[in-house]
């Protein structure tokens, strides 16, 4: 087989790529190691920023977001026993939010993609990249039941294989510098057939630990709790967590969440993670398999879709006109913005988790902290505009807002 990009990973970054290439007439090839039905069932990320919104509207497939996704003009900081609005909105310049679940995302790009017969292969196996320092290189993998190798020959392989994927370690360890911090934090994440319980998002800083009440649709929502990331997901019976959801977000006046059947649970662990050369030869990384976020912030899907703005415009300048320019600056104009984006998740996590390990004067610079976030103009100013999503500048003077 050959193709022009080998893509590998069908999540939101190799699907979008994808995507964008056949809009530019560059042939793609998707390898996927679970199934369409496993890829568009997996519950993720929600918070999609402006820019995200913006690029899957301008590139057709932001139809049913924008149908049934919800638009949300502020979230609110709750702390000491009171909520403060930040209003993204008017902080921004009208700026918003869309609250619309990445699985969502998922099944419209396939949809998108299957329409144009696009060459997916799901279920593959044993996936590895070869001859990357080439303008060949090659990724060799077993299609679902072959006891045989199948190859595709490329001119570029993007890495979208997430965290876990074969990617990043394809990259000789002596050229790539890994960073990264692990926190002692789990997110317990559940799913509960409920109305919702507010219009905006609400995070909240309690001294039992942090507990953010999201949105899906007007029947579902998806609330989190902190919680030990060692915990097993089994001592968590449906009335603990409510127990524990009462107790960290209702409120004196008598504001109650509302309870209803859990229809999913699970506990995710919590790190921050860039990998320093998000390109080797001719692989370049996107997304989870480059850098992690803490879900915090709500940066992860949205830091994949940034570096696929800039892999695809690279890739499409170099088969229109040979311009190597953006591919080669590649890494850098990705990773200036990811550490930005690192350093948001990072102040947003500290500031709303509880750190056990912290003594009480470290707990109250945490309340200042969020009381000066909610009552100071340029405090909440930078919060928004990193919320909302801060710009991707492709070159010195050309830079699009994402
Ligand atoms: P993905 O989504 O992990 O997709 C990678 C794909 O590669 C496949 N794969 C392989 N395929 C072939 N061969 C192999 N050997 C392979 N190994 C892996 C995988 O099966 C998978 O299909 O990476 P991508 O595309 O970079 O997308 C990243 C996002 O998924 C991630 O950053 C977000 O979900 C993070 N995130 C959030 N991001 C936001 O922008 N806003 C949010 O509100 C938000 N909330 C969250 C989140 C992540 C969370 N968890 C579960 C960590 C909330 C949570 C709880
Ligand atoms: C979600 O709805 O899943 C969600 C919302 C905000 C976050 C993280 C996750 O910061």
């Amino acid at each position: 087989m050959r193709t022009q990009v080998g893509i590998i990973g069908a999540g939101p970054a190799g699907l979008l790529l994808s995507h964008l290439l056949h809009l530019q007439g560059i042939e793609s090839i998707i390898l996927e190691s679970r199934s369409r039905e496993a890829i568009e069932g997996t519950i993720r990320a929600g918070v999609l920023e402006q820019g995200t919104v913006d690029l899957l509207n301008a590139t057709g497939v932001g139809e049913r977001m924008m149908r049934e996704g919800h638009v949300h003009h502020g979230i609110e900081l709750q702390f000491n026993g009171k909520r403060q609005r930040i209003n993204l909105n008017e902080l921004t310049g009208g700026k918003k939010i869309i609250v619309y679940a990445q699985h969502e995302v998922i099944k419209d790009l396939v949809a998108a993609r299957m329409d144009t017969n696009a060459k997916i292969h799901f279920n593959v196996k044993d996936v590895s990249l070869h001859q990357l320092e080439t303008s060949n290189p090659v990724i060799r993998f077993r299609k679902e039941g072959d006891a045989d190798f199948d190859e595709i020959e490329c001119d570029f392989i993007a890495g979208c294989d997430g965290f876990h994927g074969p990617s990043r370690q394809a990259i000789p360890a002596s050229v790539r510098s890994e960073k990264q911090k692990v926190y002692p934090f789990g997110w317990l994440g559940i799913l509960t057939k409920t109305p919702p319980v507010n219009p905006e998002l609400i995070y909240s800083n309690h001294e039992r630990g942090f507990a953010l009440l999201s949105t899906r649709s007007p029947e579902i929502q998806r609330h989190y709790l902190q919680v030990d990331p060692k915990d097993d997901i089994a001592n968590w019976s449906d009335d603990r967590i409510w127990s524990e959801l009462h107790a960290r977000v209702d409120m004196k006046d008598g504001w109650t969440i509302t309870e209803g059947p859990i229809i999913q649970k699970n506990i995710v662990s919590m790190r921050s993670f860039v990998c320093e050369t998000m390109r080797y030869g001719r692989l370049f990384l996107a997304g989870d398999a480059a850098h992690i976020v803490p879900p915090t912030g709500a940066k992860g899907l949205n830091l994949a879709v940034a570096d696929i703005q800039v892999l695809s415009t690279g890739l499409s300048e170099f088969y229109q006109s040979g311009n190597e320019e953006i591919l080669n600056r590649y890494a850098e104009i990705c990773l200036r913005r990811v550490w930005k984006a690192q350093r948001f998740s990072y102040w947003m996590t500290t500031m709303l988790h509880r750190d056990f390990e912290h003594s009480p004067f470290e707990y109250n610079i945490q309340l200042a902290e969020l009381d000066y976030v909610t009552s100071s103009h340029a405090a909440a100013t930078s919060l928004a505009e990193n919320y909302v999503g801060l710009p991707l500048e492709l070159t010195a003077n050309h830079s699009v807002t994402l």
